[in-house]
């Protein structure tokens, strides 16, 4: 088994793969997890993380888009990752002085703890959209680290430890719109807001799946062989964009440094509720939840723009997919 470098999980969810399944990836049978209108003025939950909690529980935060169509931050506890209390409201977020900062708009939450402090990063609006990022111990108050991006930038993915002194983030640049291009860059600081030293770590691709634009997805997974890093990757069709979930090896050290790099995805919208919502044909991973006593994985997926679902593989099972379709060896 490969070594993970995390904590186990015992009690997060888990579906052994069917028996006629040859993917390395498998969608939960009892799909979606979250479904549309799941509080009175919420239409939709999806593109939401989920993380471990203190009392060995979890906690997630929310991509809760309201009936008035627009998107804010809920949180919620649960016992099993799968039954959710979801906080009565969006989540308030403040400055270090206490003045209320909540931006009007806040999509695509991770979530990564580091020690005990608990990471928020979305998209904000910050004159367009840009990274949010605020802090929290308890879920009562959040703390904003200021506004460390210009605008326009998307996806921001924190690494869930420090690297000596430094916190590395993976961010996607973008435009005003539903942009329609997009690589993945790191970028470092010492304090969450001052952010410099950006390298490119990898771009779209010659691949159809991921021909258009690509985006850090989950908190990259530190293993012996990397760190693994699921993300999403966009082709472009007549009908509109079609958002799949890939898998890429990044260095332990210099995680800028890629690998290897899967050339195919392991998924793709085929179920009905990845297929029709909101927005068709979306799997947005946004978190993943990896016991390392057994290497278990459960990703959680926005689908559609409507859905909150959930999948499964194993550490072992998504490197040694790496290992096969490795874009360089297979060119
Ligand atoms: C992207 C983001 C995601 C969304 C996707 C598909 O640009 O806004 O939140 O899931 O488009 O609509």
């Amino acid at each position: 088994m490969i070594k993970v470098f995390g904590e186990a999980i015992p009690n997060m969810p888990w579906e052994e793969k069917g028996e006629n399944c040859t993917a390395s990836v498998w969608r939960y049978s009892k799909n979606p997890v979250i479904a549309r209108n799941p509080l009175p003025d919420v239409a939709r939950i999806f593109n939401s993380a989920v993380c471990t909690w203190k009392n060995g529980g979890f906690v997630g935060v929310f991509r809760a888009e309201k009936t008035n169509g627009i998107p804010y931050l809920y949180y919620g506890f649960s016992d099993d990752a799968l039954n959710w209390r979801f906080s009565d409201g969006g989540i308030k977020i403040t400055d270090e002085n206490g003045a209320d900062v909540t931006p009007s708009y806040a999509y695509d939450p991770r979530l990564v703890r580091i020690g005990d402090v608990y990471h928020i990063i979305w998209c904000t609006n910050f004159h367009g959209a840009s990274i949010g990022i605020a802090t929290t111990t308890d879920f009562k108050t959040f703390t904003s680290r200021g506004n460390g991006f210009l605008p326009f930038n998307r996806n921001g993915v924190l690494f869930p430890r420090k690297f000596g002194e430094n916190y590395y983030i993976l961010t996607r640049p973008s435009d005003s719109g539903h942009t329609p291009f997009g690589d993945i860059f790191l970028s470092e600081s010492n304090d969450l807001l001052h952010w410099g030293n950006h390298r490119f770590v990898f771009g779209k691709s010659s691949e159809w799946w991921q021909s258009l634009k690509v985006g850090a997805g989950c908190a990259p997974i530190e293993t012996e062989r990397g760190w693994l890093l699921f993300y999403h990757g966009v082709t472009g069709t007549c009908s509109g964009y079609i958002y799949s979930m890939g898998a890429a090896l990044l260095d332990r050290n210099e995680p800028w440094k890629v690998l290897k790099r899967a050339d195919s995805y392991l998924l793709t919208p085929e179920a009905e509720y990845e297929e029709r919502g909101f927005v068709p044909s979306v799997c947005f991973p946004c978190a993943a939840l990896v016991d390392s006593a057994t290497n278990r994985g459960a990703i959680y997926y926005g689908a559609a723009d409507t859905n909150t679902a959930l999948c499964f593989t194993t550490v072992d099972e998504v490197i040694s997919f790496i290992d096969k379709h490795d874009m360089e060896q297979n060119r």
